[in-house]
C-alpha cells in the first residue's frame, strides 16, 4: 500500500498541471519556455553537469564562454558517436533525447579538466524497468 501511494504521488509530480515540476527543474538547469532544456558551457564546466530530462525533450547546450567547447557523447575522451559538435562562443547545439537512458558527454578540449556531464532520461511512468 505504501509503495502504491508513493508511485501515485510520483506520477502526479511528473505529470503536474501547467508548469513543469520535473526533477530536472531542481538541478540548476532551466527550461527554455518551450520543450527545451538549457545547459550552459562556461569556465570549463557544463552547468548543470547532471541533468534529468523527460523522454523526448530537446537539450540545448549554450556556449556562454569566450572559447570553443565541444558537446561530445561519451566519457573520458572516448566518443560514442551519438552526437559531437564544436560550439563556438555565442552558439549552441541541440539534441533531442528520444530514448530513455544515461548519456554521458564531455568537451573534447577540456574533459581532462573535468568538463563533462550526464543527461539522464528516465523511462516513462508505467514502463517496466
Ligand atoms: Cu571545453
Amino acid at each position: 500500500m505504501i509503495g502504491r501511494f508513493w508511485w501515485a504521488a510520483a506520477a502526479a509530480a511528473v505529470l503536474g498541471c501547467g508548469s513543469y515540476t520535473v526533477p530536472g527543474a531542481s538541478d540548476g538547469g532551466a527550461y527554455d519556455g518551450g520543450t527545451g532544456y538549457l545547459i550552459d558551457a562556461s569556465s570549463y564546466k557544463f552547468n548543470p553537469p547532471v541533468a534529468t530530462v523527460e523522454q523526448g525533450r530537446t537539450v540545448t547546450w549554450r556556449n556562454v564562454d569566450t572559447i570553443d567547447h565541444t558537446v561530445t557523447s561519451g566519457s573520458q575522451g572516448q566518443p560514442t558517436g551519438l552526437f559531437d559538435a564544436i560550439v563556438h562562443p555565442g552558439d549552441s547545439f541541440s539534441y533531442t533525447f528520444a530514448t530513455p537512458g544515461s548519456y554521458p558527454y564531455f568537451c573534447r578540449y577540456h574533459y581532462r579538466m573535468g568538463m563533462s556531464g550526464t543527461v539522464t532520461v528516465p523511462p516513462p511512468y508505467g514502463a517496466n524497468p
